[in-house]
């Protein structure tokens, strides 16, 4: 059973698209929907969340439709979660909970599988105090209640502190192994693109239309959450690569941002963004903001991004009229429509990136053309009378980097 909660205050409209978000979330971890609820109120219960009158009408509810779990689509403390799962008698999970259940499922890889394990472990750690707390005062607290209750939460506050720690240093690892191929690519100077955008939108059926491949492509929200990547070719185009990574939704929990660093980096490293829209979705702008409000605060705005409105073949025609990014295209990863289009501009974005230019070392700083060879692949290198003359393809990151090398014409 799903049960939406807001406050009067807030959009109607909204709670109810994102309960129906949840019920493809709760579809997605595997579960049936047999009941769904909502409760506008002006004011959340410190206990509860939600009113008592309701706690009683969903027990009913609850009891006739044999739901085996509840998922409430907003954030619980760990006392509100302990006493509705009392009041009802079933589990009861949160919107968090359920997104990194589904994250859970999905680990393949030892990398995603560690991130997916920090992210439910700085879930826990508040709502575990928060709980402990709530029964502490339940009992009355005070003399004798809180001896033995605070040891035992210290214990196991200590524990995931200590695995916390033991996960990052063995994520730190994989990173770095992950950056050194990352590195090797940039001295190549392959240009490397990163789909992204909203769960479901398109972006691993467009990576297998792109890179002929065969990575999972599912009608079914966080389908994909292991990073992906495959070489592209462009037409007339330098060879370049392309990424497919976990999509966004919106109130992403900020644990799974901060654990999935790892999996952002992909995105965060790539030279261009291709922004992956599902055109034929009703709720299209507010997927549009969402991923745009992330893209800011990874602070991503400063690469060039494409802007793809998939799934045209399903999409009434208007739609295209509605749209307002630049640069864009229209396609259908599955009919194959525009995909012409989305190259071309793929390579316009790649010959942008870099700029032919001449760098002279004077003799006292020729040792710098080592240091240079590493990061770009020089192009041309001759002897000059007072020093040496380089060549080389640089992005505007390392022509602010080289400055004092330039020559300029
Ligand atoms: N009609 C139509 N369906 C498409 C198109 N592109 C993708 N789909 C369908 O949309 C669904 C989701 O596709 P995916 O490629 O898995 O989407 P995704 O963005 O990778 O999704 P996540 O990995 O779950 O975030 C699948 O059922 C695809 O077949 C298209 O151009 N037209
Ligand atoms: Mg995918």
């Amino acid at each position: 059973m799903v049960i939406g909660v807001g406050l009067k205050s807030d959009s109607y409209v909204e709670l109810k698209e994102s309960l129906a978000e949840l019920e493809e979330l709760a579809f997605a971890a595997g579960g049936e929907v047999v009941g769904s609820l909502t409760q506008t109120l002006p004011q959340y219960n410190p206990a509860t969340l939600i009113g008592s009158g309701k706690v009683d009408e969903i027990k009913e509810l609850v009891n006739d439709s044999q739901a085996s779990v509840v998922i409430v689509d907003h954030l619980l403390s760990g006392v509100q979660q302990r006493n509705l799962e009392t009041e009802w008698g079933v589990r009861v999970l949160d919107r968090n909970q359920i997104i990194l259940d589904i994250f859970a499922m999905r680990a393949q890889t030892y990398e995603g599988k560690l991130q997916v394990e920090l992210a439910q472990m700085l879930d826990q750690l508040p709502r575990m105090v928060d709980a402990w707390l709530g029964s502490l005062s339940r009992q009355g607290g005070g003399i004798g209640t809180r001896g033995p209750g605070e040891t035992a939460l210290e214990m196991d506050r200590r524990r995931i502190r200590d695995r916390v720690k033991v996960i990052k240093k063995q994520l730190e690892t994989v990173s770095a192994n992950r950056s050194q191929h990352r590195n090797s690519r940039r001295r190549n100077k392959t240009p490397s693109f990163a789909l992204i955008g909203y769960t479901n939108t398109g972006k691993s059926t467009l990576l297998n239309a792109l890179t002929h491949s065969q990575v999972l492509a599912k009608d079914q929200v966080f389908a994909t959450l292991d990073p992906t990547t495959r070489k592209v070719h462009l037409p007339d185009g330098p060879p370049a690569v392309l990424t497919d990574t976990v999509g966004f939704i919106r109130r992403l929990p900020p644990q799974l941002i901060e654990a999935f660093k790892a999996t952002l980096e992909e995105s965060a490293e790539a030279d261009v963004l291709v922004h992956v829209v599902d055109l034929s979705n009703p709720q299209m702008q507010t997927q549009i903001d969402v991923v745009n409000q992330l893209i800011k605060e990874f602070g991503w705005d400063s690469k060039p991004i494409i802007t793809v409105f998939n799934k045209v073949d399903q999409a009434p025609f208007e739609k295209q009229f509605q749209v307002k990014a630049f640069p864009r295209v229209f396609v259908s990863a599955l009919t194959g429509e525009g995909m012409d289009r989305l190259k071309r501009l793929m390579v316009e974005a790649a010959q942008a990136l870099h700029e032919e230019v001449e760098l002279f070392f004077p003799k006292s700083e020729e040792h710098r053309i080592f240091e240079l060879g590493r990061e770009v692949q020089i192009t041309r290198k001759e002897p000059a009378s007072s020093g040496t003359v380089c060549a080389a393809h640089m992005t505007p990151a390392m022509l602010s980097r080289w400055k004092d090398f330039l020559v300029t014409a």
